[in-house]
């Protein structure tokens, strides 16, 4: 009876380390897929008519003109910058392109880093964007960069986007 008993503990306790392990691998997992941005502030370079850089963390890939960010047409080269509210490490960046000139995506470098030198420009280089098809969103994989500025840049050119969407989690310092 008594063994019976400590076989019955051991078959608890085994039990429950399992789940413990699930759930700190689901814990893993859930955090690598977390949703990061929309959140924190987003700026740019200038604004063309009232498509502002909050338009690409506004949780909408609606991809027509009204519903994207927008550069003017003058100064260079163009930014796009989201500070985060946090250190975070990113996992990957998915970017929704407009309908229209969608090839004003092409050579965009998205950035990622903790420096604020030249409005954080000059952190490194998670990807450059070779294209994405018109409206439609594409992920680039950042594996786990760590920092709170991301931006995104252009040498030439104007920069339009529709959203934005950082993924990752909380970085916090060892
Ligand atoms: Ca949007």
């Amino acid at each position: 009876m008594i063994k019976y008993k400590q076989d019955d503990t051991h078959l608890k306790l085994s039990q429950t380390i399992t789940i413990l392990i699930i759930l700190f691998i689901m814990c893993i997992l859930f955090t690598s897929l977390l949703i990061v941005a929309p959140s924190g502030t987003a700026s740019q370079s200038s604004i063309y008519k009232n498509c502002s850089a909050s338009k690409a963390i506004d949780g909408d890939r609606n991809p027509h003109f009204i519903n994207c960010t927008h550069t003017d047409l003058k100064s260079e080269p163009k930014w796009w910058r989201l500070i985060l509210p946090a250190m975070y490490r990113i996992t990957s960046i998915s970017i929704t392109n407009r309908i229209q000139v969608h090839e004003r995506i092409n050579n965009v470098k998205i950035l990622i880093g903790n420096s604020p030198v030249n409005k954080g420009n000059n952190n490194p280089i998670c990807a450059v964007i070779p294209s994405i098809p018109s409206g439609s969103t594409r992920t680039f994989n950042c594996g786990g960069m760590i920092g709170r500025f991301v931006n995104v840049y252009l040498n030439l050119g104007i920069l339009t986007m529709c959203e934005f969407e950082v993924y990752g989690g909380r970085y916090i310092k060892a």
